[in-house]
């Protein structure tokens, strides 16, 4: 397969980007920015992500991948809070990454070199990190925790979702999959889930980012159900850079 090969190689040359989408609450403040890998082949075009972070997570490529990703965006942070903008940014993590020996140590000494506080780097990381070794995975998580960073359980409802999981889990933040958002006006099940995951949420205490929100319909309801903040191209779609500066200035 060539375009292993070919990831390698764009990543040591700086070839794959990061695109950043915003998470917003309510009443229009910027909670955050997600980072989004982007990566254009020179024969192929554009690689959708979820087809290249599978090869990466199979060939073992993914620490390799995380590295790049983390260090990418905390240079961004730090050359957004050296013009003034203070905006957390959250980076994707795999289970693989969180099992790796050493993962929280290698995480603390990026953010110390790029002199960005610990709080204002988020991962996402989904239910799958306890599959493996849920006390390895939970130290890890409560090391980078202890340390200032924050935790967000991405993709909730998807997996094994359980309270288990939850109550286990050092995360300070929930992301509702879009699956459940996309018809939430449309679909009483689907208002129902998210009714429900709300209050579970909220119940432990953690602040709720509903994804892949479209319409003011879906934006009305999720409000009156009282999520904390939306992600979806109703605010923004992933942006390069330099259009995220932008975005963040127009928004004072
Ligand atoms: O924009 P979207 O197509 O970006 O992303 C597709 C999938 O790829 C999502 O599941 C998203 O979480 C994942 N993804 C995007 N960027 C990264 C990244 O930097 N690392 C990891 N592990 N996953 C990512
Ligand atoms: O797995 P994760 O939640 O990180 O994946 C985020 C994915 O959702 C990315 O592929 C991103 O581009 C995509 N996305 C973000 N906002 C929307 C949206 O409003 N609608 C849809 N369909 N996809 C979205
Ligand atoms: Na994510
Ligand atoms: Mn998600």
């Amino acid at each position: 397969l060539g375009l292993l090969g070919d990831l390698r190689r764009a990543l040591d040359a700086g070839d794959v980007e990061l695109h950043y989408q915003p998470k917003v609450g309510f009443d229009g403040h910027v909670a955050g920015l997600e980072a989004l890998v982007r990566w254009v082949h020179p024969d192929r075009g554009r690689v959708p992500p979820d087809e290249f972070i599978a090869i990466a997570e199979s060939s073992g490529l993914m620490p390799r991948l995380t590295e790049y990703v983390l260090e990418t965006a905390l240079a961004q942070v730090a050359r957004w809070r050296a013009m003034g903008l203070e905006v957390p940014v959250a980076v994707n993590v795999s289970p693989r990454d969180v099992h790796s020996p050493g993962f929280a140590g290698a995480v603390a000494a990026r953010l110390a070199r790029h002199r960005v506080p610990p709080g204002s780097l988020q991962l996402e990381i989904t239910e799958h990190v306890l599959l493996e070794d849920p006390q390895r995975a939970a130290d890890t998580l409560a090391g980078l925790t202890a340390h200032g960073v924050k935790m967000s359980l991405d993709d909730f409802g998807t997996g094994y979702s359980s309270l288990v999981h939850l109550r286990r889990l050092p995360v300070s933040e929930l992301k509702i999959d879009r699956s459940f958002v996309a018809r939430l006006a449309v679909d009483n099940e689907d208002a129902e889930i998210v009714r429900c995951t709300l209050d579970l949420a909220h119940s432990l205490g953690l602040l709720v980012v509903a994804e892949g929100v479209e319409d003011d319909e879906t934006w009305e309801r999720l409000r009156d159900l009282g999520c904390d903040a939306v992600q979806g191209w109703l605010v923004a779609a992933a942006m390069p850079p330099d259009e995220t500066t932008a975005w963040l200035r127009a928004r004072g």
